[in-house]
């Protein structure tokens, strides 16, 4: 509940704010699920081995621990929630699936531990979690019904939206999220900018765009993590964040189902666009678990600059955008 002055007036903790929300049951009780999995995953960040695990996945990248752990906790909390269908995981080649009765469950992707390689260095990380109706997981995230991250920075956070609107949950010393901030929303224009890629392999179209933003005095705020950069992004109400298409790189880095959908499907939510610098991620249909797509996120006016810039000079629209899971 929120006073006139915008202060709460007694903490609000997500169960309730889901079922005050008119959240049904099942999907309550699997956002309830997640955010119970989040306290064992910054409990296994706070305390546990940063090694290497010993395994790589599926790009031959290194699997640290961590990685490892906060996959096993989130699905085995997925498996036994009786609401799920099937899943999938970053860290896995293939989907999970968990019961064959579709109605009334969910299927979700997720990323336990995205920005993994931060760990060592003590910097912010973050869990993202993508979830559709029924059983079907290859679906444009215009079909999410609900999308969720938790971020593990000084402070924990989770930020959720069943599509009505971007909210923020702190936890607090009993381990419980309550509500910190309802409606999150974006201004149509920012002035900072997070740029992933390297800037070398820039094509002209992101260049000029970037060069664009420099020329406009925004400021570089860039951590490496996208959880915590998009956060900064909507809790700031401003900014754009980009991992581009790079020369040698069409598709750039991040992957559509796990990271992509999830956080654009927030982003509009709070007023903001996300595109692929052609069309909306959203919009995009995957064909494939593990697809990556170029990304240009955060304020609408900025991205809309960007899918221009790309537009006028860069005329090969679309043509290098096919599925290409190994760069
Ligand atoms: P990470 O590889 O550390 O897991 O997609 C994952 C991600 O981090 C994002 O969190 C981050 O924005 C991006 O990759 C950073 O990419 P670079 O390795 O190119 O810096």
């Amino acid at each position: 509940m929120i006073s006139k002055a915008g202060k709460t007036k007694f903490q609000i903790d997500l169960r309730r704010h889901l079922r005050e929300n008119y959240v049904n049951e099942n999907l309550t009780h699997l956002i309830c699920e997640i955010a119970e999995a989040s306290k064992y995953i910054i409990h296994s960040i706070s305390t546990g081995d940063l090694g290497v695990a010993g395994t790589s996945n599926l790009y031959g990248e290194q699997q640290l621990a961590l990685d490892v752990l906060a996959d096993r906790i989130l699905r085995k909390r997925l498996e036994h929630s009786r609401v799920v269908a099937n899943m999938m995981s970053e860290e896995m080649d293939e989907i999970i699936p968990v019961s064959p009765d579709c109605d009334g469950k969910y299927s979700v992707a997720f990323d336990p531990l995205d920005g993994s390689s931060l760990v060592d260095v003590n910097l912010a990380v973050g869990t993202i979690v993508s979830i559709f109706e029924g059983c079907d997981l290859l679906q444009p995230g215009r079909r999410q019904v609900a999308a969720v991250y938790i971020l593990y920075g000084p402070r924990t956070t989770l930020v959720y939206s069943v599509g009505k609107g971007v909210h923020e949950f702190g936890m607090n010393m009993l381990r419980e999220y309550t509500l910190l901030k309802e409606n999150l929303t974006l201004q149509p224009q920012g002035n900072l900018y997070s740029p992933g890629g390297q800037r070398n392999l820039y094509t002209p179209g992101v260049e000029g765009f970037v060069s664009k933003l420099e020329g406009r005095g925004v400021k570089l705020r860039y951590s490496g993590g996208f959880v915590p950069d998009i956060n900064q992004i909507l809790l700031k109400g401003q900014g754009i964040f980009i991992y581009p298409h790079l020369q040698g790189h069409p598709l750039g880095k991040l992957r559509l189902l796990f990271e992509l959908s999830p956080m654009a499907f927030l982003i509009e939510q709070a007023g903001g666009a996300a595109s692929d610098g052609h069309r909306p991620i959203l919009d995009l249909q995957p064909k494939q678990i593990h697809e990556r797509s170029p990304v240009f996120i955060g304020c609408k006016d900025d991205v809309a600059m960007a899918e221009d810039f790309i537009r006028r000079l860069e005329n090969d629209q679309g043509s290098e955008l096919e599925v290409d899971v190994k760069s």
